[in-house]
C-alpha cells in the first residue's frame, strides 16, 4: 500500500493511533482455545452454486499470486457506542474477487445464481457475506499478513477473510478453510441462526478517545479528540457539542481511504464545572450519525457517544 498520509495521524495524547498495533487489536470470536493451523497442511476449498470450476488452494498457491496490501478498519457488530471493538490494520493478502472469478463465480448482478458466500473456519464458525459486495470492486481479500507480520494466531492464521464495509460477523472469517456459494434463502450462518441480521453494513459512528469519562481537566484549552468511521463510504465531517450548545465542526485528520477510520480533534475552551461532550459524524453519502439509540442486536448499535467531565 502507499504510505499512510502524514496528516492521518494527529499528535494528540490519548487519541487512538491510526494503525492499531497487533497486540492491541480487539479480538472477538467463539474459540475457547485459539486454533493453531499448520500452514503447510492448510487447504481452502471454493465450491457451490454456480461455481463452474471448483478449486482447492494451498497456502503456497495464495503466496504465489499477486499480493495486495490495504489499510482496512474492522468493527464488531457487538461494539457499543463508544466501545473498543474497532481497529485499523494494514492487511496483506490476495484479492478474493479474482479467486472467485477464476472458479467461475458470477455475482447476482451479472446473472450468477448465488447471492450469499458462506465462509467456514476450521473451528466450525460460519460467516455469510453478500456476493455482490465481495465482487463489486472493493478490496475484499483473503489476508495472510497484518501490520507487516504473518497473521497472528488470534487473528486467524494462516488465512482470514476481510470485506471493507461489513461487520466482522458477516465478512471476516478467521482460520478460514472453505467457501461455499449459496443463497440467503437456503442457508443461515452461525450468528443469523441466533437472531442477528443476515446483512450488516457497518454504521456511521464516532468516538471520543480523550478526555476520558469523568476526567478532571483544567479550565482553558482542552483537546477533545477521537476517531470516526463509515467504512467504504468515508467520513466527511465530525462535529462536537458541549452540553446543549450548538454543533461545532472538528478538524479532520487527512483521509487514508474510505475503508479506514479518520481521526478528528476539537480545541475546546473549557470553563469550570460539569460538562457533557457529544460527537457526531457525517458520512460521504451525506447521512448524519443518528441520535437514535439502538441495541447492538440485530445489526449494530446506533446513537451518539458522550463523555461527562468536570473542569477544575
Ligand atoms: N472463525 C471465526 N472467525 C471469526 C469469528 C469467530 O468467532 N470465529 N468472529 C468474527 C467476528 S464477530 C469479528 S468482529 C471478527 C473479529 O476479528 P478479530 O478478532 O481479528 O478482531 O472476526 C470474525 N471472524
Ligand atoms: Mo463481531
Amino acid at each position: 500500500a502507499r504510505p499512510v498520509p502524514g496528516g492521518a495521524q494527529l499528535r494528540i495524547p490519548g487519541i487512538s493511533p491510526f494503525v492499531t498495533p497487533n497486540g492491541d487489536f480487539y479480538r472477538v470470536d467463539t474459540a475457547l482455545v485459539v486454533p493453531k493451523v499448520d500452514a503447510n497442511a492448510w487447504r481452502l476449498r471454493i465450491h457451490g452454486k454456480g461455481v463452474t470450476r471448483p478449486t482447492t488452494f494451498t497456502f503456497d498457491d495464495l503466496l504465489r499470486r499477486e499480493l495486495i496490501e490495504r489499510n482496512i478498519t474492522l468493527t464488531c457488530v457487538s461494539n457499543e457506542v463508544g466501545g473498543p471493538y474497532v481497529g485499523n490494520a494494514r492487511w496483506i493478502g490476495v484479492r478474493l474477487a479474482d479467486l472467485l472469478a477464476e472458479c467461475g463465480v458470477r455475482p447476482p448482478s451479472k446473472g450468477g445464481p448465488a447471492d450469499q458466500l458462506v465462509a467456514r473456519s476450521v473451528d466450525g464458525m460460519t460467516i455469510g457475506s453478500p456476493v455482490d459486495d465481495v465482487m463489486d470492486g472493493r478490496d475484499a481479500m483473503l489476508a495472510v499478513g497484518m501490520n507487516g507480520q504473518p497473521l497472528p494466531f488470534e487473528h486467524g492464521f494462516p488465512v482470514r477473510m476481510l470485506v471493507p464495509g461489513l461487520y466482522g460477523y458477516v465478512s471476516a472469517c478467521k482460520w478460514i478453510k472453505d467457501i461455499e456459494l449459496t443463497t440467503f434463502d437456503a442457508y443461515d450462518p452461525y450468528w443469523v441462526k441466533r437472531k442477528w441480521a443476515r446483512r450488516a453494513p457497518i454504521k456511521t459512528e464516532s468516538r471520543i478517545d480523550t478526555p476520558k469519562p469523568f476526567a478532571r481537566p483544567k479550565a482553558g484549552t482542552v483537546m477533545v479528540a477521537g476517531v470516526a468511521w463509515a467504512q467504504h463510504r468515508g467520513i466527511d465531517k465530525v462535529e462536537v457539542r458541549v452540553d446543549d450548545g450548538a454543533w461545532q465542526e472538528a478538524r479532520l485528520a487527512s483521509e487514508d481511504t474510505v475503508d479506514t477510520w479518520r481521526q478528528w480533534s476539537f480545541p475546546w475552551q473549557a470553563t469550570s464545572g460539569g460538562h457533557t461532550l457529544t460527537v457526531r459524524a457525517t458520512d460521504r453519502t451525506g447521512r448524519v450519525q443518528t441520535a437514535k439509540r439502538t441495541q447492538t442486536i440485530p445489526d449494530g448499535a446506533s446513537g451518539r457517544h458522550s463523555v461527562v467531565v468536570t473542569v477544575d
